[in-house]
């Protein structure tokens, strides 16, 4: 309870780091004083730089954290990585008290930072605020646990569910608000993924860094606005190769669909921990098995338009139970539309 304030400072804190730490965690600290005053705060800014403890840290130099207390939402490093262990730091520097969101999963930490502190004598207040910490870093959680990429998807529907007219235009159906979101969102994510048919039918930019397309017969157009930025990984069944900037990925197939098992585990060998799917109903369905997070923004309209799809048409059922499960966890407007973040309850 007492430190819950401070530690929401501290996730505050690290996701100012938001875009630029993977394949690493975002990392905030807050260091206070003998007598409980605030007087560094740090984070991880970026992959390869200082962790947060030690942006911290080396903010002080006159000695003002001796006997005082470092909070931190994750449990600091034991191990020499790009820098030195952020537990020898924190003994050095005589800080007293120690507060830490979450353990470390990563092998190579996993609680040894914890016991290098203690044995130094410090004392350690674990695990608070121990689910939204492990919120903040569901991605380096799944990498590190799982060595799978994070998928999450993006959808934006109407009240009733469908996400395009029978023309197949679906490029407005959210606010402008709601758009200024999805950018937001993309940044938190390595890559993008989309599809040929969402290519022909919206010419979207999706501007990012990386954009991974699904083209099983090249059927998309090279000067396509999507193709104008960022590294373009171009999953298809005939091609692979490197030429004219794009990466030609040579993908299997299973009932003549691109085999997204295949996909997925390429792009974590890649370096792509994460991914935010944009694309329409049957890609979305597809991967809805792999899917760890689902961002639904919601237009209040109906187009009532018997011929026009939903967000994940993929399948027949005869039988409401055997429906995927979800649990929602934020509702937030961004007027006049609204935005459901739900994940999946057992997968
Ligand atoms: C970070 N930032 O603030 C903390 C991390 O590759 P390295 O040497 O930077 O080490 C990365 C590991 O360090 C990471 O997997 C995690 O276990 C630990 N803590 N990492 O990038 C931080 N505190
Ligand atoms: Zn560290």
């Amino acid at each position: 309870m007492q430190y819950d304030e401070l530690m929401k400072k501290c996730i505050k804190l690290a996701k100012q780091g938001e875009g630029f730490t993977a394949p690493n965690p975002l990392v905030g600290c807050v260091v206070l004083d003998k007598d409980g005053n605030e007087i560094s705060t740090g984070y991880h800014h970026k992959y390869g730089e200082n962790h947060a403890e030690r942006d911290a840290l080396l903010k002080l130099t006159d000695g003002e954290e001796k006997g005082g207390t470092l909070i931190v939402n994750l449990e600091p490093c034991s191990h020499f990585g790009k820098t030195p262990p952020c537990a020898d730091l924190i003994i050095e520097r005589g800080i007293k008290t120690v507060v830490i969101g979450m353990a470390d999963v990563n092998p190579i930490v996993a609680g040894n930072g914890i016991r290098k502190l203690q044995k130094a004598g410090i004392k350690v207040i674990e695990n608070v605020l121990e689910g939204e910490c492990k919120k903040l870093n569901e991605v380096f959680i799944k990498n590190m646990t799982e060595k799978k990429t994070f998928v999450a998807i993006k959808t934006a529907s109407t009240l009733d569910g469908k996400i395009a007219a029978s023309n197949g235009s679906s490029k407005w159906i959210t606010s402008d608000k709601a758009r200024e979101e999805v950018k937001k969102i993309r940044n938190r994510y390595d890559a993008i993924m989309t599809t040929s048919s969402t290519i022909l039918a919206d010419n979207p930019t999706m501007l990012h860094r990386k954009k991974i397309i699904l083209d099983r017969a090249l059927k998309t157009n090279l000067e396509a606005q999507i193709y104008k930025d960022g590294e373009i990984y171009l999953f298809n069944t005939t091609l692979d190769m490197f030429e004219g900037g794009i990466n030609f990925i040579k993908t299997p197939v299973i009932n003549e669909k691109l085999n997204l098992e295949f996909i997925l585990k390429k792009a974590f060998d890649l370096g792509i921990k994460s991914i935010l799917v944009e694309a329409g109903s049957h890609l979305n369905g597809e991967i809805l098995k792999y899917t760890d997070k689902i961002y639904h923004f919601i237009a209040p309209k109906i187009t009532g338009d018997n011929s026009s799809l939903s967000c994940f048409d993929f399948r027949k059922i005869d039988n409401i139970n055997d429906s995927f499960n979800f649990k929602i966890v934020q509702i937030d407007t961004f007027e006049p539309d609204i935005l459901l973040t739900y994940y999946p309850i057992s997968k």
